[in-house]
């Protein structure tokens, strides 16, 4: 039950201030920590900045380019106060993926880090939309433009009075096919995430502090890294590179109590709690964006004494929707669905498979998806319930188990890579005539990017054209979406219509 009219933004700043949280610490990032009123006023500042200076207007569709830091969670408070639509993107995106984004969501207004500009930028010159590019500085030394016109603004601000269900975030997605689709997600939603998992499973306090890996710009971050702990009074930690050693790092420094990660870097932390990192102020440690293998989480309970909460979520749903518990949990298992949220097995017809048997992943909740302009939705949700993408089966106790991908999608280290965006950017290069890319499985990265290229005539496939291809790559597209392997080949498979065969390709890496 939310009132009709709620700014997300307000309930999380201005609201816990008047509850008392104004002098709790909110932030910590680039080397100093913010307060509840320190955050508040800040982002109202920056709302009247974007109003008066930058003509926003409810409704406007706003990009943030950033890292995660204190000053991208600002700007986002600060545009969802003013109404306008946003959508946060990662830092590593290059001009051609942030121009996709741009002309799906007809994005007018850009608030960047200026660190930052050069893509965007190069975006800006090619887009009809993109009219506006303000900078703002992501460091603590709040020396850029929208910094120094914030500087003289009142704390206060009026925010615009948002319908619950008015859209505030776009949630971008990939897809398998690597053409981005936009979930919309109400302010209401925000709040429902927080107080549907973050409350009923990890029961969050104002003395929690908490750290992670994923990006804001993903919706798993933006829950686990900003709404959750704001929602509570809570801290949490922001890292512009969150490697293992330097969440370990903050960990120790902050006495963090919940981690937000994936398996990938969960195994690094067990490793270097062998060599004396001392993890004890976590009490939760929540594990998703892929499988968690059960020997991670073995060895997580034998360490810790503590349960690793894996759980499952997708930027249509917003955020996790199936998860264990601190007094319910299996290793193998994915859990049971949070508060709210319904779950199912069922077959091709949408009828519901009986507990055992291996079918698609179908769930519905308050959150759902609604796909900004796409047809793909009507094969997304099909009767109300939403079909993941993933296989799954049910136990006889009614616990979740992964079984598979149902699609081609890239899980790598946490990351949905869509293999046809990798192979468009690797027959960008003019040395490759065809390619196929898989994910081949990976001990420490749960799958790996793999490339099976044919090389135009004259070409060799040696070791120094594995690194130009790879170079390449990062340069076209997001550099984490590099093919880690290549493999060179005469020809691809093929069918007799001249498909290719990826699966067989599949089926020779796992052989
Ligand atoms: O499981 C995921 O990949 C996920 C995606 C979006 C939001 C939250 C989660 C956990």
């Amino acid at each position: 039950a939310y009132p009709d009219w709620l700014n997300a933004g307000v309930e999380l700043t201005d609201r816990m201030v008047e509850r008392g949280f104004g002098d709790h610490v909110a932030l910590i990032g680039n080397g100093r920590s913010r307060t509840y009123k320190e955050l508040t006023d800040w982002s109202n500042r920056i709302a009247h900045a974007l109003v008066e200076d930058y003509g926003v207007k409810p409704g406007n569709r706003m990009l943030i380019r950033s890292a995660n830091n204190p000053a991208m969670v600002a700007c986002w408070l600060a545009a969802t106060k003013v109404g306008a639509v946003v959508v946060n993107t990662m830092p590593m995106l290059r001009a051609g993926e942030l121009a996709k984004i741009v002309d799906k969501a007809e994005i007018s207004h850009a608030l960047c880090d200026t660190r930052l500009m050069e893509e965007l930028v190069a975006c800006q010159k090619e887009s009809r939309f993109l009219k506006t590019v303000i900078g703002f500085d992501g460091t603590a030394n709040h020396d850029a433009e929208l910094d120094r016109i914030a500087l003289k603004k009142p704390v206060r601000f009026a925010a615009v009075p948002t319908g619950r269900d008015d859209v505030a975030l776009l949630g971008f997605t990939s897809g398998t096919t690597g053409e981005p689709k936009a979930t919309m997600h109400f302010h209401r939603d925000l709040l429902i995430i927080a107080d549907g998992y973050a409350a009923e499973v990890l029961g969050v306090t104002p003395e929690d502090v908490f750290v992670g890996s994923p990006p804001l710009a993903f919706t798993f971050g933006l829950g686990g890294l900003a709404v959750f702990p704001l929602r509570f009074g809570a801290a949490a930690a922001l890292l512009e590179q969150a490697s293992p050693p330097n969440m370990i790092e903050i960990i120790q420094e902050h006495k963090a109590t919940i981690c937000f990660t994936a398996p990938t870097a969960y195994r690094v932390m067990l490793k270097a709690m062998d060599e004396g990192a001392d993890l004890s102020s976590l009490r939760a440690a929540v594990s998703a964006g892929e499988t968690l293998p059960a020997p991670v989480y073995d060895e997580w309970m034998a360490k810790t004494g503590k349960p690793m909460l894996d759980g499952i979520g997708a930027t249509e749903m917003l955020h996790i929707f199936l998860t264990n518990r601190f007094d319910d949990h299996r290793p193998g298992s994915t859990g049971k669905p949070v508060k709210g949220y319904e779950a199912r097995i069922v077959g091709e017809d949408m009828a519901e498979l009986p507990r055992g048997e291996v079918g698609r992943l179908a769930v519905r909740g308050p959150t759902g998806c609604r796909y900004l302009a796409d047809d793909r939705q009507r094969k997304y949700v099909r009767g109300g319930w939403n079909l993941t993408g993933d296989s799954f089966w049910q136990d006889a106790e009614g616990r979740f188990h992964f079984a598979a991908r149902s699609d081609d999608m890239i899980i790598s280290a946490g990351y949905n890579i869509a293999g046809p965006e990798v192979e468009a950017a690797l027959l960008s290069h003019p040395a490759v005539l065809e390619c196929a890319v898989i994910g081949a499985a990976d001990a420490d990265r749960g799958q790996i990017v793999e490339a099976h290229v044919v090389l135009v005539e004259g070409k060799a496939g040696d070791a120094a054209m594995v690194k130009l291809l790879q170079d390449h790559v990062k340069k076209v597209i997001a550099p984490y979406k590099y093919p880690r392997r290549v493999v060179f080949a005469a020809v691809l498979p093929k069918t007799a219509t001249c498909k290719l065969q990826r699966f067989r390709l599949k089926d020779a890496s796992v052989a």
